[in-house]
């Protein structure tokens, strides 16, 4: 539930500001890419103000045909002597995660967060958080449609884009709320079929890999836990985080858990967790990450060798 005077915080800070910032996660996925550039247009439209997107990290190709994806600068692009009176992050789950953009964060006179993370170590100074949202792009619709804000189909589409990824093409919505957003910006006319196709847009070395790991994966615990690896090697062939390996793994016949290594560099491990009915988040906070219950991952600096040993005896004590 968004509250007046949080709308009331965010019209006088914006309204006041000369120079502001919209940011997310690091390496974006289409909540985060998707949030960032509906707020922008949001802001363009109802403010008549330029904004600054920014990212750090890789975004993946199947983005490239999100609405105002050219609005997007690589962090290091943007002067880094502007002064900024708001900075706005979105879908960032936690500080971490935040990367290049945050020294534009530390030099902000005001942070807007808006995340439906859980977070104990919030860096907002307003903060429009809801965890029961299913994308962040849902609470940008909410604050849309709470402030009485213009809208075009740039901003639909966007937000489009941030649901149907974050819901996993609508497979994990619990609640009527999120389909009747669907519903509204259907009515609007976004395409769904169009959106599903655009993500699923990804050069054939990434398709590749991602089919290779998931063919090499290993099961343990009773074929309770597959664990599929990407090296080094591979991971410069992957576009996005390798959700395609965790579906298609998710698929299988009595499987509970899924964990996905990826090798970003020598020492560095991103940890995707998937669990089918069953949480994985606690597993991902032991690692140092976080997350939503059935969909968590982390970021662990250590060998590939080390940290899958290190899953196998946190879920050694979750699997019966
Ligand atoms: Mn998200």
């Amino acid at each position: 539930m968004i509250t007046k005077e949080q709308i009331k915080i965010f019209n006088d800070k914006i309204s006041k500001a000369q120079s502001i910032v919209l940011c997310a996660h690091k390496n974006p996925d289409g909540d985060a890419v998707g949030s960032v550039l509906a707020l922008a247009r949001l802001i363009e439209l109802n403010y008549d103000k330029e904004v600054i997107c920014m990212y750090d990290g890789n975004v993946p190709d199947n983005l490239d045909n999100v609405p105002l994806r050219r609005h997007l600068n690589y962090y290091t692009h943007v002067d880094e002597n502007i002064s900024v009176d708001v900075a706005i992050v979105m879908d960032y789950g936690i500080k971490r995660n935040i990367g290049g953009p945050q020294k534009f964060l530390d030099k902000a006179k005001f942070v807007i967060e808006i995340d439906h993370h859980k977070n104990d170590d919030k860096v907002g100074n307003l903060c429009i958080d809801d965890e029961n949202a299913a994308a962040t792009g849902e609470i940008i619709y909410e604050l849309m449609r709470a402030a009485k804000w213009n809208s075009d189909a740039m901003v639909w589409g966007a937000l489009m884009t941030a649901i149907v990824t974050d819901t996993g093409l609508f497979k994990y919505i619990t609640r009527g709320d999120v389909l009747r957003i669907v519903a509204d910006l259907v009515d609007r006319g976004i395409n769904i079929q169009q959106i599903i196709n655009d993500l699923a847009n990804k050069p054939r070395k990434t398709v590749l890999t991602e089919s290779l790991s998931a063919g090499n994966a290993e099961f343990f615990y009773k074929n309770k836990l597959a664990i599929a690896i990407i090296d080094n090697k591979q991971y410069k062939n992957l576009d996005g985080r390798g959700e395609t390996v965790l579906n298609l793994l998710g698929q299988i016949h009595g499987l509970d858990y899924i964990a996905l290594l990826k090798e970003q560099k020598p020492n560095q491990i991103g940890v995707s967790l998937r669990g089918r009915f069953k949480p994985v988040e606690q597993i991902a906070v032991a690692l140092g990450g976080g997350g939503h219950e059935f969909a968590a991952g982390a970021v662990v600096k250590d060998t590939l060798e080390n940290v899958k040993n290190r899953i196998l005896e946190l879920f050694k004590g979750v699997i019966k």
